[in-house]
């Protein structure tokens, strides 16, 4: 069975599953039972499809893609389930009939938050896509025990607290005990001759860690295609810990039993702290090695075919270089394991491997120190070396005397193996993720490597799915859409550009306005329940959700809103079209100045929204615990999109996809993917200020920019930056940390710079939304463009630019 037939069939597996899993009866059920039932009834159905779908790869020897991501931030499953097999009307029916409301079921799934931001909920768009394209392709990660922390705002400030997503279960995962492997840390590795007259490579003294794998199926959308994310989940290895107790020291013992159950315990630990950052390597090489033994394993038993021929099967992709070491995790296995000479090896290896570079920060670079690399993985890093050397006398050659390009180009270096380099040299593909991104990473960040290999470069811009992001999240939305324009759009995004003819048709405007209307309702009703505050639906929803990041600039939009304070303040009789300014998002717990501007944001909200006058004309909010349920409800409610960050150093964003298809007016810089945003709906429809890029580097490169003068020049920026430290805003409160980046540090990312132009620009978005009818064009413009921005459409491109797979009929 692999659907209900109505919602009779559906209430009859209810009952019995319900009475198998609670033995209640139904009026007892809990709001959370009833979840868990219908996601296990959701499962049974998947399950075959699930089965088929992998017999039909193996029996096809199709070649298959596996994504490998330290992060995927899935969302709720339920209802992303329910949709792609078309159940979701029966089960909404059959569950009013039993007397529950669907839409009060979904909350009591916790979200799976393994991510951070980006690159985590892009790695779940594009399993998305693949599932609804019918691409043969997986996932593979980490089964973190705590997703990103909970954030809490507490006196203004954020506080961490843990996410325990799995306390009540997560009925959609499957353990496969039988599919574990093991997984080798420390000891020692060196090279000895071998009979044949070679060298061949020891390792011992090393610890063994288990690796389970934890199933989650990836439901394609209306197709009975049903591929799987792999989670990996570390256990102490029962022999490891005998062997250590029979030595008769249970300190070793518990100790390697503990550092074992920290592996996968946490998303990103600390990584300020030495601990931190060696748990974090053991974390990547952790997934990377269970992920590829596993893969070996099913291409010797299932495929069945040489090893040589790894890559006309089998593609793997490293979403950044978290996963890189898949590249001497896989010439290890071939190598010590498989017996290909080096050269076999390493031909296998870069032809199967491609590699996405999502930032360009140099902070974000991942490098670890030599010492700590080589002694947690003694046999990866001779691998490391021998390829480091082999580059190295290779460049040397072509390029004699240049060492300036030998540093530029190296994977070991002043003492750290560096890992984007790494990534570059053992793989076939190198992509950016927007346009413009592409472009510098080619032009400076990998300017060196793009020399040697200009071939290698290409770009593939992020996109997100319009599933999740529009069908959905936005049923209102959706329905219109199926009205005016047929439902083809669902399967095909780009169909999405019918809408186009009738963005000058006032009743189709009308009724657009309607459902901007009921989001922005829903969302008040919400931010009421929570926050107990109201705001008005019928101002300007003016959102920015994101990670709080000193790049992002979320510094540049409550300076704006406190500079508007001011204005209201000293002109009492102004009137402006009353706006709600909302913000979410969470601070790395150890970046302080992004700590203190969520704090900011708080106490200019409590300053604004407890003055009586302009409270009538704008609030602010800051929304806790910004994830990807959140944004949900978020996204479709808003007017505009917050996309401000300092031009340059967004490599794509994809936020500003999803505001965009859900028919909000980007408010930008030429940043990322804002370029492309632009470029599809025109000036018109679109809003963008300040700085460009290349106006950016030739500050970076020549100077010129001084944060100090624009303080002194101008008195509305004086005004606002002397509040920071003054007291002024309430409580004393002070704000030093951020004072001293935009002046002391020169303010690195622009944001007196820009502060005009952007404040500019935000009367310009006053000044269109006046213009009703014309707003509302500009919204159908923007949704009838966001087709191009459909992870189908990227991920379409990766399938046939990078790893060359064909869609698979299951
Ligand atoms: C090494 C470590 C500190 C690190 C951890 C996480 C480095 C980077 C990251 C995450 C990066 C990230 O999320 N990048 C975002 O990727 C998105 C998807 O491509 C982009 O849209 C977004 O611009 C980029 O910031």
């Amino acid at each position: 069975m692999n659907t209900w037939q109505d919602k009779e069939e559906f209430k009859s597996e209810f009952t019995k599953k319900a009475h198998i899993l609670w033995e209640k009866d139904l009026p007892d059920l809990t709001p959370n039972e009833v979840y868990q039932t219908v996601a296990f009834m959701v499962r049974d159905l998947v399950s075959e499809d699930w089965i088929r779908t992998n017999e039909t790869y193996a029996e096809e020897k199709a070649k298959q893609v596996y994504y490998f991501s330290i992060e995927f931030l899935l969302g709720r499953l339920l209802d992303s389930n329910l949709i792609g097999l078309g159940m979701e009307d029966v089960c909404r029916a059959g569950l009013k009939d039993l007397g529950w409301d669907l839409d009060r079921i979904i909350p009591e799934e916790r979200d799976p938050g393994l991510g951070n931001g980006g690159l985590g909920r892009l790695a779940a768009c594009f399993i998305d896509s693949l599932a609804a394209l019918q691409l043969p392709g997986h996932g593979c990660s980490i089964r973190y025990q705590y997703g990103l922390f909970n954030q809490r705002i507490i006196d203004d400030q954020q506080v961490e607290l843990p996410d325990s997503w799995l306390a009540d279960g997560f009925p959609w995962e499957v353990k496969k005990v039988d599919k574990a492997v093991n997984v080798r840390f420390g000891g020692n590795a060196y090279m000895r001759p071998s009979e044949d007259g070679g060298l061949e490579c020891v390792y011992e003294k090393y610890s063994s860690v288990r690796a389970v794998p934890y199933d989650v199926p990836i439901v394609g959308y209306h197709n009975h295609t049903v591929n799987t994310l792999r989670l990996w989940r570390a256990e102490y290895s029962r022999e490891d810990m005998y062997r250590e107790l029979s030595l008769g020291d249970r300190h070793r013992a518990f100790h390697y039993k503990n550092s074992v159950q920290l592996i996968s315990r946490f998303l990103y630990p600390e990584d300020s702290t030495e601990e931190g950052r060696k748990l974090r390597l053991m974390q990547e090489y952790f997934m990377v090695s269970a992920g590829l033994q596993s893969i070996v394993r099913y291409y010797k038993k299932k495929i069945k075919e040489s090893l040589y021929k790894f890559d006309q099967y089998i593609a793997i992709h490293i979403n950044d270089t978290h996963p890189a070491l898949v590249i001497p995790e896989l010439m290890r296995i071939l190598m010590d394991e498989e017996g290909l000479s080096w050269d076999a090896a390493w031909n296998v290896t870069v032809r199967t491997v491609a590699y996405t570079n999502h930032t360009i920060l140099p902070e974000a670079m991942e490098r670890w120190s030599i010492p700590m690399f080589k002694s947690l993985l003694p046999r990866i890093y001779l691998i490391v070396e021998e390829l480091n050397r082999r580059w190295l006398a290779e460049v040397r050659k072509r390029f004699p005397g240049d060492e300036d390009k030998a540093r530029d180009v190296a994977v070991l270096w002043d003492g750290q193996v560096h890992m984007a380099h790494l990534a570059v040299l053992g793989s076939h593909s190198v992509n950016g993720v927007a346009e413009i991104h592409s472009q510098i990473l080619k032009d400076s960040t990998l300017h060196q490597f793009y020399t040697c290999f200009p071939s290698r470069f290409s770009n593939k811009t992020n996109g997100v799915s319009h599933r999740r992001w529009l069908i959905q999240s936005n049923p209102q939305l959706a329905g219109l859409l199926d009205d005016t324009i047929g439902p083809d759009w669902r399967l095909e995004a780009k169909r999405l550009i019918d809408v186009e003819k009738f963005s000058k048709d006032p009743a189709f405007l009308e009724r657009l306005a309607q459902v901007k209307q009921t989001r922005k309702y829903i969302l008040a009703d919400y931010i009421q329940q929570k926050y107990e505050v109201k705001v008005d639906p019928a101002s300007i929803f003016d959102i920015q959700i994101k990670r709080i990041h000193l790049y992002k600039r979320q510094l540049l939009n409550i300076l704006h809103v406190l500079h508007l304070y001011y204005v209201l303040k000293a002109n009492p009789r102004m009137q402006i079209t009353p706006r709600t300014f909302l913000f979410g998002g969470k601070a790395a717990a150890g970046y302080g100045e992004a700590k203190q501007t969520i704090k900011l944001i708080n106490v200019v909200a409590r300053l604004v929204n407890n003055d009586r006058r302009i409270r009538k004309q704008m609030r602010v909010l800051f929304l806790e615990n910004y994830n990807v349920s959140l944004g949900q409800l978020l996204f479709p409610a808003a007017d505009v999109s917050e996309q401000i960050s300092t031009a340059g150093k967004e490599a794509s964003g994809t936020g500003n996809m999803k505001f965009m298809m859900n028919g909000a007016i980007t408010l930008g810089t030429m940043d990322g993917a804002n370029v492309e945003i632009h470029r599809e709906v025109g000036d018109d429809n679109c809003v963008i200020f300040g700085l460009r890029a290349n106006e950016v580097m030739d500050y970076y490169i020549h100077g010129g920019y001084s944060s100090w003068n624009m303080y002194s020049e101008d008195a509305d920026i004086r005004q606002i930056m002397n509040s920071l430290v003054d007291g002024s805003l309430g409580n004393g409160e002070s704000f030093g940390m951020l004072y001293d980046s935009l002046l002391d540090r020169n303010d690195e990312f622009f944001v007196l710079k820009d502060f005009k132009p952007y404040c500019q620009a935000q009367q310009e978005i006053e000044r269109r939304y006046n213009k009703r009818l014309q707003w509302l064009h500009s919204s159908a413009v923007n949704i009838a463009h966001s087709g191009y921005f459909s992870s189908d459409r990227t991920i379409r491109q990766y399938a046939s630019g990078i790893w060359h797979l064909k869609p698979v009929k299951s």
